[in-house]
Order: C-alpha cells, then structure tokens, then sequence
C-alpha cells in the first residue's frame, strides 16, 4: 500500500564531510574512517529514506608525525590545524542550510565541529545543546590524562579547558554552557577525569544509570532538557559507544555498553525528537574491524537518526 515506514517526516539536505585523521588517538586507523562508512553505502541508504545528500568528499590535513606527548598534548600544532578545516567546512554547511555529517577521524575532531556549531547557534541566535554518546566523557586535561592523546580532550576543550592552541578554534570560551551536554553511556573515565568531569556541570548518563532506569527513561530526560524550539542539537557520536561484541571496529573498546537494540532507541527517539540538525561519527576504525561490519552498524544507526522505523510510528496518519 505505501512505502511511508521508511520515510522520515522532512526531508533533510545532508552534507558528508570527511575528516580522514588519527592525529588525535592513540592508535593509527581512525583515518579510514570515512572511506569505511562510503563504502557500507552511507550516502545510498540516506537518499533512499528521502533526504537530499551531497557527499562533499574529504578534507585535507597534516599527516600523522606518530611523535611522543610534548607538554601534555601529543600532536597539538596537527590535531589543531585539522579542527580548523572540519570548523570552516562544518561552519560553510550550516549557513547553507544543510545538516552537516561530519564522518571522522577521530573524536578530537569534535573540537572542531563543536567551534562551527557554537558559533552558528550564537548567530543565529540558538541555543545549543550537544549529547555526547560515547564510552568515555572525553574530560581529560593534561594533568589527567597519562597518554596526551587529545581525543580524551574534547568536551574539556569545548568547556573551556586546555591548551590556548585548542580554545582558540572557538570564537569564545567555553564553546558551550556545560550544563547544556548531555553525555550517555559512559563507563571509562580517568580518575581526575571524574572530578573534573563532575564539578563542570555535564550531565553524565553512566552505564549504571542506563542498567538502573533504562535506555528510553534516559533518553527521555535527554530530549526534555534538549526540546524547545530554538535548539540545535549537536550529536557527538563515537562509535566506541556501541558494546564491542556488536561494534569491534574502535580502536578503544570497553565492554559494556549499550547493545544493538538499546542503541537504535537512542537514535530513533532522537529523530523523533525532531531536534538534530548535526552529527559528528568519529573513531570507526576499520584496522580493528570485521569484513567492515563495524562501518555498516553506524551505517544502520545513522539511517535510524535519519527517520529509519520498521514500522510506521503513527500508521493511521502516515497510510491514508
Ligand atoms: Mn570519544
């Protein structure tokens, strides 16, 4: 009778920007990232939920020098310099009315891509509000953090704390209030992490939260502070969210997080929320992956943040 189960509400025009790094993590392979995602049929799967998408290729930047933490900060100046073109060419996509999908790389990038989003929402006069789904809070400061790696960084970074090198890719400090992030599946953080993270104001939803009161309960809550209708909602997706017997395609895998079903409500809920308007998939790293099916889960996972249902959420509306 109709095809409407697939189709989303509004059609989107979408950007995929590729930020094709690892200068930010502690291992090598995060720079395929973006060519993995192509290849389990990214932009194919979101044109056919109806949405115009625009494949804008990949950025370019410096190469991964593979040196020692200096200061605190293992590849500052490099890790700098890619967060600025993922800035500009994030920034670009939002005045040009798209959602941009920045496909990483890895999570440091998220400095950049929250620069872009903070100062387009002070333009346009937005209140941002960002959730950050990962299996770590990405709170580190060199003082907690023993590696320097500044994908452990960013949401410290956008909150106002680092290197003058990483706040300057913002316009101001902090890029976002950080009673304004909400963070779910957490469950590795450093032990000054944890303070630190804790005394910023951050909304920590930890694995033990999501065991206590469940994923829809959490995601309820998310949406409720999030909703209002002068919100963009920034999605921070690390792939290292996902439980590795389902996603073992990151390079920093913790066991128990969220399984495949708990992790299609997240997305679901979200688009339903009509909120997102964009998304940053980070840290897929096809070195440490199975036949790339690490790569075709975010693939089904970004559909679902995308308007994917298996059925009909309001079938007497949608089949007439
Ligand atoms: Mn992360």
């Amino acid at each position: 009778m109709t095809t409407s189960s697939t189709q989303p509400k509004t059609k989107s025009r979408v950007s995929l920007i590729g930020v094709p790094t690892d200068v930010g993590a502690s291992h090598r392979g995060g720079s395929m990232g973006p060519e993995a995602l192509r290849v389990a049929g990214l932009e194919q799967a979101l044109r056919s939920l109806g949405h115009e998408v625009f494949d804008r290729g990949n950025l370019a930047g410096p190469v991964n020098p593979m040196s020692v933490s200096k200061e605190g900060y293992r590849h500052l100046e490099e890790t700098a310099v890619w967060c600025e073109h993922a800035r500009d060419a994030i920034y670009n996509s939002l005045n040009a009315g798209d959602i941009p999908v920045m496909l990483g790389g890895d999570h440091s990038l998220a400095i950049g891509s929250i620069a872009a989003v903070s100062r387009f929402c002070r333009e346009k006069k937005k209140r941002l509000v960002v959730f950050w789904l990962d299996a770590h809070a990405d709170f580190n400061t060199p003082d907690s953090s023993p590696s320097g790696n500044i994908h452990g960084m960013p949401v410290a970074v956008a909150c106002g704390h680092g290197h003058s090198r990483l706040l300057s890719i913002g316009e101001v400090t902090p890029m976002i209030d950080p009673s304004h992030v909400i963070q779910i599946g957490i469950r590795s953080v450093d032990a000054i992490e944890k303070i630190k993270v804790v005394q910023s104001g951050v909304t920590v939803y930890d694995m033990r939260q999501v065991d206590e009161i469940g994923m829809r309960s959490i995601v309820d809550k998310a949406i409720q502070f999030a909703s209002r209708p002068d919100t963009h909602l920034h999605v921070s997706f690390d792939v290292d969210f996902l439980d590795p017997a389902i996603a073992p395609g990151v390079a920093t895998t913790v066991l128990g997080g969220p399984n495949y079903r708990e992790a299609q409500l997240v997305m679901e809920m979200i688009h339903d929320s009509g909120l997102m308007r964009s998304l940053d998939v980070v840290e897929l790293n096809p070195a440490f992956d199975v036949h790339n099916r690490t790569a075709e889960l975010a693939v089904e996972l970004v559909e679902s943040l995308f308007g994917k249902q298996i059925l009909s959420r309001n079938p007497v509306k949608d089949f007439v």
